[in-house]
């Protein structure tokens, strides 16, 4: 299996995370923003990451990766059988995808706009170091208007967090008494709020201040960084994955 992938996408991560939960082998084909999306185009009729190639089958869309690879290898399974645990996990994957996900990533853009460091090193890996520093040293405030964040946003997102921490203080998974995909599609947006290890030393640990650096938020990310650890999404990868760059890509 291949998946193409950006660098730093909270759906690239998901797949990645459902394909290490069910111990699958695959490579990672990372794609340049633009220009590589014609490639993506070609092959798979629509312009968006991640797209999976399973031998002849190229899906596109995570939660169609999920359901494929469910299908196809149902152990561990990551949809509960018993029929209202099931819509749950669904109905939170789609909330993860959705609500949750376009918080962070409004809050990442938002970060990213106040944050140097965090502008540069979030560009895909192969982008010329000169135009990387370019970037890097352009003021926040002349990129704040692409990363506004609502003050109602941010406070729709903090409050969704706040419930995510509470529900976890109460039982060890969203949904049930093992992982499943609920667990992953939530786990994958916080990539975006947090960067975990497999994000490389430039990112790891850094992200939206006020979100990553706040105490109350610290067991959702400690949560999410042991389920990284149960599922085997270890920053180097070896476990369960090569990357075809060139570079020695912390694989996503
Ligand atoms: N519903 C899709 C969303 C995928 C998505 O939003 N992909 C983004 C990267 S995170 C993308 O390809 N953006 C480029 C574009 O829309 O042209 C999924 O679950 O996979």
């Amino acid at each position: 299996m291949e998946l193409f992938q950006f660098r730093h996408s909270a759906f690239c991560e998901k797949v990645h995370l459902v394909l290490c939960a069910k111990g699958l082998s695959y490579t990672v084909r990372d794609i340049t923003p633009g220009v590589g999306q014609v490639e993506v185009f070609q092959l798979s009729g629509q312009r968006q990451v991640p797209v999976l190639r399973d031998g002849e089958e190229l899906i596109p869309d995570s939660t169609a990766i999920a359901l494929h690879l469910e299908a196809r290898h149902s152990e561990p399974s990551l949809l509960p059988q018993e029929p209202a645990e099931r819509a749950q996990v669904l109905l939170l994957e789609d909330w993860a995808d959705t609500a949750l996900a376009s918080g962070a990533r409004l809050a990442l853009l938002q970060a990213a706009a106040e944050d140097a460091v965090l502008r540069s090193a979030l560009l895909p890996d192969a982008t010329p170091g000169v135009l990387r520093n370019l970037i890097g040293a352009v003021p926040g405030d002349l990129l704040g208007g692409m990363g506004q964040l609502l003050q109602s946003d941010r406070q729709t997102l903090i409050f969704a967090l706040e419930q995510l921490v509470a529900l976890l203080e109460q039982q060890p998974y969203l949904v049930g008494d093992r992982p499943s995909l609920a667990d992953l599609a939530v786990a994958a947006q916080l990539y975006l709020l947090r960067f975990p290890l497999v994000a490389g030393p430039q990112l790891a640990a850094r992200g939206v201040a006020g979100i990553a650096d706040q105490p109350r938020f610290e067991p959702l990310f400690q949560w999410r960084d042991e389920l990284y650890r149960s599922v085997g999404r270890f920053a180097d990868g070896i476990s369960n994955s090569a990357s075809t760059s060139a570079e020695p890509v912390p694989v996503a």
